[in-house]
């Protein structure tokens, strides 16, 4: 294992879905890191975040001199400076599809991210506006998508690939809105979310979360 020690700066633990990604699959894999909170509706927010990316936002994980500032890249950085590190599956076609998946949740599924925040204190109860088709269409798709890596790559265990992996650590905080907001789902979908939710990583993530005192109202969808 590399030597000094990561800094992963992340937001509140409640709201920040991205910065929840690779805290998880960090956690989960073992590798040591610290932990700084930069805290949302704040206006040094963006003054703090600049100091260390100027991006401007977060996660940023900052080791040996490099600044990595966007999950899935934090994640692939993780995967190849502690190799030994269960990150992404052993094998190639595993890999090829874990990674294939975490690619359309950074990049996709806009509709329910936006409609339903991550709100991990949220009563769970489902929007008062109920749901878009569109929303429904993202749900549709991440119940299809899971259903196909569990019996590709699942070995008859809950997590996508087995072994809980950076696939699972992506899809952690849509897991936590379908649980947060209601969201009515099939019974293979809920065992899945069911597993995810009962990490070590996850719980730790959820207590701490739970712990905040601070409301951001951008992020409190009825
Ligand atoms: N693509 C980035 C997205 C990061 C992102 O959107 N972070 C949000 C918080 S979860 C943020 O820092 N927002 C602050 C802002 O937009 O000012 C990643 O994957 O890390």
């Amino acid at each position: 294992m590399a030597a000094a020690k990561a800094m992963l700066v992340i937001g509140n633990k409640n709201y920040s879905s991205w910065s929840l990604r690779p805290w998880l699959a960090l956690t989960m894999a073992g590798i040591p890191f610290d932990e700084k909170m930069i805290r949302f509706g704040e206006p040094r927010f963006g003054r703090e975040v600049r100091k260390v990316s100027e991006a401007g936002m977060v996660p940023v994980l900052l080791h040996k001199g490099h600044t990595i500032w966007d999950s899935l890249a934090i994640i692939e950085y993780a995967a190849e400076t502690w190799p030994k590190a269960h990150v992404w599956p052993k094998t190639a076609a595993a890999r090829a599809m874990a990674r294939s998946a975490a690619a359309e949740i950074h990049s996709g599924f806009r509709s329910i991210r936006s409609a339903c925040p991550m709100n991990l204190r949220r009563p769970k109860v489902a929007l008062k506006a109920g749901f878009s088709a569109a929303v429904m269409k993202d749900v549709k798709r991440l119940e299809t998508l899971w259903a196909q890596c569990r019996k590709a790559h699942g070995k008859g265990e809950p997590f996508l690939f087995g072994r809980f992996s950076a696939a699972d650590a992506m899809f952690a905080p849509v897991v936590a809105r379908l649980d947060s907001y209601a969201i009515p789902v099939k019974k293979e979908t809920r065992t899945y979310m069911n597993a995810v939710m009962a990490t070590p990583g996850f719980t730790a993530w959820l207590a701490a979360a739970l712990k905040e005192p601070w409301i951001v109202p951008e992020d409190e969808a009825e």
